[in-house]
């Protein structure tokens, strides 16, 4: 059987080539896996015709098989010893120690003593079960996931104004005949290296803007005519928005005509933005009054309403990651309704969605306040629909919980929650102030964690149980473009190994729970879409089969009435309405008001946290693969020559950050490509190295995400101090 990729489906024999697709970020770049015929390893990857990748791979997805064959691969359930190692025991042993464990301590504390942390690495499949598991199984309200670290800004002013959150709300190819392209802290350039093939059109007439403290890769592409790079002040790109917005109304740029007929709010904005003129902008952000006019002219040129090819305004981490992230993303989006820009074929605003399945694991129901189809669990209509589907009174499902960081920081405290299961994420390296969530874990009675290798989260559990990985499993994944795609087995699981659906499956036995939990993925993709019928993310018209026989389908997928011909999927959704009452977008009118750990005497420097090629998120994937840590084999801070003189550092040497959380250390890389007053780390690498040791957990207020970009550090050359072991263990 093949697929008209002409690759082999599932079920193939080893040895042939499978379809599948990359088990990192968004783009979900295209693979083709062929096994080894007769063995279970190794696997060959290569890249395969999509139209996000072009055939392309970064050094990532090309090395992705690697982590297949890890050393310290987890192939059967361990246990905690008393020792405080850990030793291996059966399935049977381990679920079992686990279910007795969560009823005892639900007996005791309720049933909210008991929490659920997912991630959104997740198939659909996992991520729709891990809801349903919480909330039938466990009947715990608290379940949050990493998608808060993520996505959360953006989904939550995309939803209040625009009425959906897609990610991109067109197809990733549409870039190309754009005139300009406005992107504010992505640095796809590095974090999604084949999404540049689409910003080529861009490049050569000159339209690509983009807004970063640092000369990125991404902003380099904008150099020798092609663009215009702009390195605010970090934490001012609101300002940069609010001053470009001000510009359009004040130079009489704005679409009015569409505007008219499209959006409301607009006279609260104008107000808003009334007292950013360009020279105040320039003071707090740094940025040229005149630059920010030659951009805001650029952009209002390449809109339709002035007769251009198209624009697009991109939003990244960089902008998301804040205290004011909502606001910031909701300041972007008004720019871009102002200008004409949204639901027209050619235009847009997105936001460059991160996470393998970023995008589809925030739609079925791992959030704490919703449930499949993307809904609210609050709505009656919602709950009796999901109720209805899942066999249940709907009294059963619990309301909502709380998000991830309020979660974090409540586990092991009085009336907090005794235990957490963690499915797809490695908090202790990637959460704000780490070192208290490190804490946090520590003081719970029970920890389990699925996963491959043993992350340094894992390490802390109780339990450890081991699960499938990519390209031993089937399922779904939703792309940056709302796009749903097959992920295929191509070999079997190592050892003991189980897919996450298997465990829900027999821990909810377990518990008691009645309701239906398969381990076969189109099982369960298909209650799923039946439980996301009329919600806005509706897969309901969405089949294996279909997906098989390559179409392409962009949610919503409402399924067709009987007789009539499947619904085709919905590419670019806001084209004729917004999905609101009144079907029209409604703009919010937002303030700036700067990090919240803004720098001051004593705390001089922005430290701004990011990524690297070589590793993906906590590096517990990509810190097992040979040829990537060679390439980035250790936690770095990279600082201007000028401000590392002012410490006396020097390339290479140790650098010393503290802020109001913690502190780190990390060897200085020195470059002109970073402001002078900034330094920037990722935060791949856990202990002394880990950049979330100093992160603040500050959140915003409307989607709860925290400010990972911007802290205040103070630094110190490591040599001019007497360091604690742990922090020289840091650096080798
Ligand atoms: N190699 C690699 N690729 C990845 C990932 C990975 O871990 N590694 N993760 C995936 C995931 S989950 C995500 S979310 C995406 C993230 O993708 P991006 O958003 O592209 O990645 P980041 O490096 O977190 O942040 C982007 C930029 O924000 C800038 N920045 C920091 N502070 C500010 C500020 O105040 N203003 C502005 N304008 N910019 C600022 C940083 O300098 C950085 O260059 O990447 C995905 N792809
Ligand atoms: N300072 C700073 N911190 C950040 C960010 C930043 O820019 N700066 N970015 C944030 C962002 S955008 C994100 S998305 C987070 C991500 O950070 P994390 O949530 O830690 O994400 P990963 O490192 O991808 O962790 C995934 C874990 O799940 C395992 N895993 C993979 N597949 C599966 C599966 O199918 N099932 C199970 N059970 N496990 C699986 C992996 O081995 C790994 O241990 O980090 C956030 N942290
Ligand atoms: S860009 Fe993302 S999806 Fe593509 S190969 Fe690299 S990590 Fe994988
Ligand atoms: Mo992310």
């Amino acid at each position: 059987m093949t697929t008209p990729q002409g690759v082999a489906a599932p079920g193939s024999a080893p040895g042939a080539a499978v379809a599948s697709h990359c088990p990192y970020c968004a783009l979900q770049c295209a693979q083709t896996l062929t096994s080894t015929p007769g063995e279970r390893l190794p696997v060959a990857v290569s890249g395969r015709q999509f139209p996000t990748n072009r055939g392309g791979l970064c050094q990532k997805g090309w090395t992705s098989a690697e982590v297949l064959r890890a050393s310290d691969r987890i192939t059967t359930p361990r246990i905690r010893t008393a020792d405080g190692g850990f030793r291996t025991a059966t399935w049977v042993e381990a679920l079992d120690l686990v279910a007795g464990r969560i009823r005892q301590i639900q007996a005791e504390s309720g049933d909210d003593a008991v929490a659920v942390f997912g991630g959104g690495g997740l198939t659909n499949e996992k991520a729709y079960a891990l809801g349903k598991f919480a909330r039938l199984a466990l009947h715990t309200r608290l379940i949050d996931y990493n998608g808060r670290f993520c996505m959360s800004s953006a989904a939550a002013a995309s939803n209040r104004t625009l009425g959906m959150d897609r990610g991109l709300a067109f197809p990733l190819s549409d870039l190309g005949g754009a005139d300009a392209i406005l992107i504010l802290g992505s640095n796809m350039g590095v974090t999604m290296p084949p999404f540049v093939q689409h910003l080529a059109g861009v490049r050569e007439r000159g339209g690509l803007i983009v807004v970063d403290p640092r000369a990125t890769v991404t902003a380099k592409l904008a150099a020798n005519g092609a663009g215009v790079h702009l390195a605010p002040v970090p934490g001012s790109d609101m300002v940069v928005l609010l001053a470009l917005l001000h510009i359009v109304l004040a130079e009489g740029l704005a679409d009015l005509d569409y505007l008219e007929v499209r959006v409301n709010g607009l006279d609260a904005v104008r107000r808003s933005v009334a007292q950013w003129w360009p020279e105040r902008a320039e003071a707090e952000t740094g940025i040229p009054a005149d630059t920010l006019r030659e951009v805001a002219r650029l952009l209002a040129a390449a809109s339709p309403s002035r007769g251009g090819r198209g624009a697009y305004i991109l939003t990244g981490r960089g902008v998301e990651q804040m205290s004011q992230g909502t606001a910031c993303v909701s300041a972007a989006i008004n720019l871009a309704l102002a200008l004409g820009l949204v639901g027209r074929e050619g235009s847009g605003y997105g936001p460059v969605t991160g996470q393998g399945n970023g995008q589809g694991g925030r739609e079925h129901g791992q959030k704490s306040d919703q449930l499949p189809g993307y809904r609210m669990i609050t709505d009656p209509a919602t709950r009796a629909h999901v109720a209805a589907v899942w066999g249940v009174d709907p009294a059963r499902i619990p309301g909502p919980g709380v998000p991830a960081v309020q979660l974090l920081s409540s586990l092991g405290t009085p009336g907090g929650p005794r235990a957490l299961m963690v499915h797809g994420s490695n908090v202790v390296v990637s959460a704000p102030n780490a070192t208290r969530v490190e804490e946090r874990l520590k003081a719970l009675d029970l920890l389990v964690v699925c996963d491959l290798v043993p992350s340094e989260t894992a390490l802390l559990a109780d339990v450890i149980l081991p699960v499938t990985q990519w390209a031993e499993e089937d399922g779904t994944m939703t792309n940056l473009e709302g796009r749903i795609i097959r992920r295929r087995a191509a070999v079997d699981a190592p050892g003991e190994a189980r897919s996450e659906l298997w465990i829900l499956g027999e821990l909810a036995r377990r518990l008691g729970c009645d309701a239906v939990f398969s381990d076969e993925p189109e099982v369960m993709f298909d209650e799923m879409a039946r439980a996301s019928a009329g919600g806005k993310a509706d897969y309901s018209g969405v089949t294996y089969a279909r997906l098989d026989a390559g179409e392409e389908l962009f949610w919503p997928v409402p399924a067709a009435p009987a007789g009539d011909a499947p619904h085709p999927g919905t590419p670019r959704p806001f084209l004729d309405r917004f999905p609101t009452p009144d079907g029209r977008a409604t703009m919010h009118a937002v303030a700036h008001h700067g990090p919240a750990d803004d720098v001051r005497p004593g705390m001089t420097t922005y430290l701004v946290t990011g990524r690297v090629l070589q590793h993906y998120q906590s590096g517990a994937q990509t810190r097992r693969v040979k040829e990537l840590v060679q390439a980035q084999p250790e936690p770095f801070v990279e600082m201007h020559p000028l401000l590392a003189e002012r410490y006396g550092l020097s390339e290479g040497a140790v650098a010393f950050l503290a802020s109001e959380r913690g502190e780190a250390m990390a060897r200085v890389r020195l470059t002109t490509d970073i402001r002078v007053d900034t330094v920037f780390m990722p935060f791949h690498w856990a202990g002394a190295g880990s950049a979330n040791r100093l992160t603040n957990d500050v959140t915003d207020p409307t989607s709860a995400m925290p400010e990972f970009k911007v802290t205040a550090v103070e630094i110190r050359a490591a040599h001019q101090l007497r360091t604690t072991p742990q922090l020289e263990g840091a650096v080798r």
